[in-house]
This record gives structure tokens, C-alpha cells and sequence, in this order.
């Protein structure tokens, strides 16, 4: 079984750092090594062994409408016979930046990057020349990409890898960045007490998905942003994940906050490389070269990525969105329940088309009680449902994603596995 993966992996390890171009992939954590992927379509995977695999990773979110779907697919299929990058502005690259501006609340300007990490990093150094201040807050098991502020207690691949501190990252860099425990209001408010008139921002993930599925406590975005405003600090969501993802119009539109800058990536490039950040007026228009915030890159804008994140967003205004909150929510409870029944401790949070697993007796808040969950178990399960043909994150610190693709056939393959697996 594996065989061709194997073979692949271990020539990958020669010429590529671990193996892998990102490292969560890797599944060493999980006592494993990564499946190549030949082809996906709808809801599955299949590996380079011809192995079919139910699909619940997603690419890590982006393809929410499922795999190589047919809008998308076309809609790519016209746009590289035009020419896949001017570097000049192209008529669709507005029309995807007009469709996130109609759709998130807190977004007025909107500026393309190449991925969530460029834009939390260009977001930060926004609020930084906005506010005339240099300090960060963000939340233990957050993670907001790998630009070297956001490189303290994040959440995704550092966590999962046990990265000790952030090696190569000079301590003068996180100095600046303050942590505080992810739905812990007065953890936050006691750091604004201490340091608010130099908070440039706080960013945050409005549901966190990086160390593993965590929701926001009732109250709690809502705090922050009282926080922020009272103390002239910038308010930043990080909806990589969130965005297009628990609502049309992201968390912003679901939990009705209004941040000051908005981080967008992954669904908006529907597959390809995106990542955007904007926000209020008045601060985006401190941007090059409106302003003299200086951000940009060559591929920005690129007429492949928008023609990509544009079919995909014209879907998903047509999808009910309701509907896939259910169905999610209904495997979600029922993979609890299969689970439990083994006699484990289990929990499966759920919100819009995203869950979590938890193996430990209680519903989990932040970071520190994720950590006191069962990995070993994790690891067990994790190999038993990927040979029974159930593609999910190789990190308990990941969230199960679901497409408008996934079935009902899918949600009970994954059901029949997790009765079958024993760990
Ligand atoms: P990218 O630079 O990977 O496009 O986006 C960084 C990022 C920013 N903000 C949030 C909330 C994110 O989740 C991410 C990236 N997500 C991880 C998985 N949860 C990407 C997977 C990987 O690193 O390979």
C-alpha cells in the first residue's frame, strides 16, 4: 500500500526540505509520510497508488465548491489562452476585488496579493502606519502565515511541529508581538491596560481553525473590538479561512463585527495563488501609491488567480450556505456519537461547513486545554480512516472542511471507517 507515494517521498526528501513545499503536510507528526496526489474531482482524492480517498482537507480550505469544478475549470481554461500575467491591471482583477468589497461589510478598498501570509503581513504593517505604533497582539494557537511577527505561539504547522520559539526570527521582531489566550477577554483586556497606547492591532481568527476547530465564545469578538476601539488600536480579522467559508460575507457578516482590516486568502483564489487585505477607507487609502505604505508584487492581480477566485465567488453567491451548515453539522454530531460509542472521550465541534476533533472529555476554549488532548489517539485514528479511503488533516491541530461537493455517500464512507477503525 503507499507504494508509489513512498518511492516519491523518499526522492522528494532529497531535493525538498522534508519532503513537502509546506510542512504541516509532512505527517510526521501523525507517525506517517504524505500520499502524492495524482487527480481530485468533487469531494475525492486519489494518490499516485490509484487509492480514492473522501476528501476532508480541501487544500486546506480553498475548494469549497469541491475539486476541479466545472465554472472554475472553464473559467481558467479562458482565461490562460489570453495570457496567464500582464503585470498591468486587467478588467477581472477589478471585478474579483468589486465582488469582495459587495460582500464583506468591513471592506471598502481591497488590494490582491499571492497568499494569506502577504497579506497578514502587509495588514499588520498597515495598522502599524495608521496608528504610528508598533506592538501586536494576537492569540496563542492563531495563526496568521509565516512573516516573522506572527511567528510567536501560532497555531497550524508551528504547533503541530512543536517548533520551539521561532529559530531564524530575531527576538527584536516578536518583542513587539504580545500574547494573550484565545477567548480570554480579560487576558486581553489586561494587556491593553498594560501596553494600549502602543497597540497598533489585534488580529485575530473570528473562528479559530489552527489549533484545531475552536469557536469564539458568545461575547468574546465582540470585546475585542470595544478593546480596540477604546484604545485607538486597529481591529484585524483574519478570514483566510473564515472568509466565504461561514458566510458569504465571512464572520464579519456572521457575528456582525466590523473590523478596521480584513486578511482574505485561500477560497477568494478558488485553487491558485491569492491572498488580499483591505478594510476601511481611510486606511487603505494609505497604500501605495494612493499613499506611501509601501506593499506590491509581481503577480499580483494575475489574470489566471483572478479568473480562478472570480468563478469561484459567482458559485458560492448561488449555494446555499445554510443548507451546508446542516449536513456538516449532522456528520459532525454523528462522528461524535460512532466515536463515543467505542467508549472515547470525544468532541466534534461544528460551524458552517467546518469541524473539529477532539479527543478529551470537554469542549475545548483556547490553545493550552487543546493540549491536553489525546494526540497519540489522534495519530492512531488519523492512519486508521486514511487506509479506509478518509482523507483528513494530518494535525489535530487542523479543521475537517466540507465542500457543496460532498455527498451523502461521503459522510457515510467516513462514518463506516470511523466504526471500523480501532485506535
Ligand atoms: P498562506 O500563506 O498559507 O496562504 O495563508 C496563511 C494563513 C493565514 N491565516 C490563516 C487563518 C490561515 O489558516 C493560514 C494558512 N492556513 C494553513 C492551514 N490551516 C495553511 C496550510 C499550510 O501551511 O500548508
Amino acid at each position: 500500500m503507499y507504494e508509489k507515494s513512498r518511492q516519491l517521498f523518499d526522492i522528494a526528501r532529497t531535493c525538498i526540505p522534508g519532503g513537502v513545499n509546506s510542512p504541516v503536510r509532512a505527517c510526521g507528526n501523525v507517525d506517517s509520510f504524505p500520499l502524492f496526489i495524482d487527480k481530485a474531482k468533487g469531494s475525492r482524492l486519489w494518490d499516485v497508488d490509484g487509492r480514492e480517498y473522501v476528501d476532508f482537507v480541501l487544500s486546506w480550505g480553498p475548494m469549497i465548491l469541491g475539486h476541479a469544478d466545472d465554472d472554475v475549470e472553464r473559467a481558467i481554461m479562458d482565461a490562460v489562452r489570453r495570457g496567464t500575467s500582464y503585470g498591468a491591471p486587467c478588467p477581472v482583477e477589478l471585478a474579483l476585488a468589486r465582488e469582495v468589497v459587495e460582500a464583506l461589510p468591513g471592506v471598502d478598498m481591497v488590494r490582491m496579493v499571492n497568499s494569506g501570509t502577504e497579506a497578514a503581513m502587509s495588514a499588520l504593517r498597515l495598522a502599524r502606519a495608521a496608528t504610528g505604533r508598533t506592538m501586536l497582539v494576537k492569540c496563542i494557537g492563531c495563526y496568521h502565515g509565516h512573516a516573522d511577527p506572527f511567528l510567536a505561539a501560532a497555531g497550524s504547522g508551528v504547533a503541530t511541529l512543536a517548533i520551539p520559539g521561532t529559530p531564524g526570527v530575531p527576538p527584536a521582531v516578536v518583542a513587539d508581538t504580545l500574547l494573550v489566550p484565545y477567548n480570554d477577554l480579560a487576558a486581553a483586556e489586561e494587556c491593553f491596560d498594560r501596553h494600549g497606547e502602543d497597540i497598533a492591532c489585534l488580529i485575530v481568527e473570528p473562528v479559530a481553525a489552527n489549533m484545531g476547530l475552536v469557536l469564539p465564545q458568545e461575547g468574546y469578538l465582540e470585546g475585542l473590538r470595544r478593546l480596540t476601539k477604546a484604545n485607538g488600536s486597529l481591529l484585524i480579522l483574519d478570514e483566510v479561512i473564515t472568509g466565504f467559508r461561514v458566510a458569504y460575507g465571512g464572520a464579519q457578516k456572521r457575528f456582525g463585527i466590523d473590523p478596521d482590516l480584513t486578511v482574505l486568502g485561500k477560497i477568494i483564489g478558488g485553487g491558485l495563488p491569492v491572498g488580499a487585505f483591505g478594510g476601511k477607507r481611510r486606511y487603505m487609502e494609505m497604500v501605495a501609491p494612493q499613499g506611501n505604505m509601501y506593499q506590491a508584487g509581481t503577480l499580483s492581480g494575475n489574470p489566471l488567480a483572478m479568473s480562478a477566485g472570480l468563478a469561484t465567488l459567482q458559485a458560492l453567491k448561488t449555494k446555499d450556505y445554510d443548507a451546508l451548515e446542516r449536513r456538516t453539522a449532522k456528520f459532525a454530531n454523528e462522528l461524535g456519537n460512532v466515536l463515543a460509542r467505542k467508549g472515547v472521550a470525544v468532541q466534534t465541534p461544528s460551524i458552517a461547513s467546518m469541524f473539529g476533533i477532539f479527543f478529551c472529555p470537554e469542549l475545548v476554549h483556547n490553545f493550552a486545554q487543546v493540549g491536553l488532548c489525546d494526540q497519540r489517539r489522534f495519530t492512531r485514528f488519523y492512519s486508521g480512516m486514511r487506509e479506509r479511503g478518509v482523507y483528513l488533516a494530518p494535525s489535530a491541530f487542523e479543521t475537517g472542511m466540507v465542500s457543496f461537493a460532498h455527498s451523502d455517500e461521503d459522510f457515510e464512507r467516513a462514518l463506516d471507517a470511523a466504526k471500523a477503525v480501532d485506535f
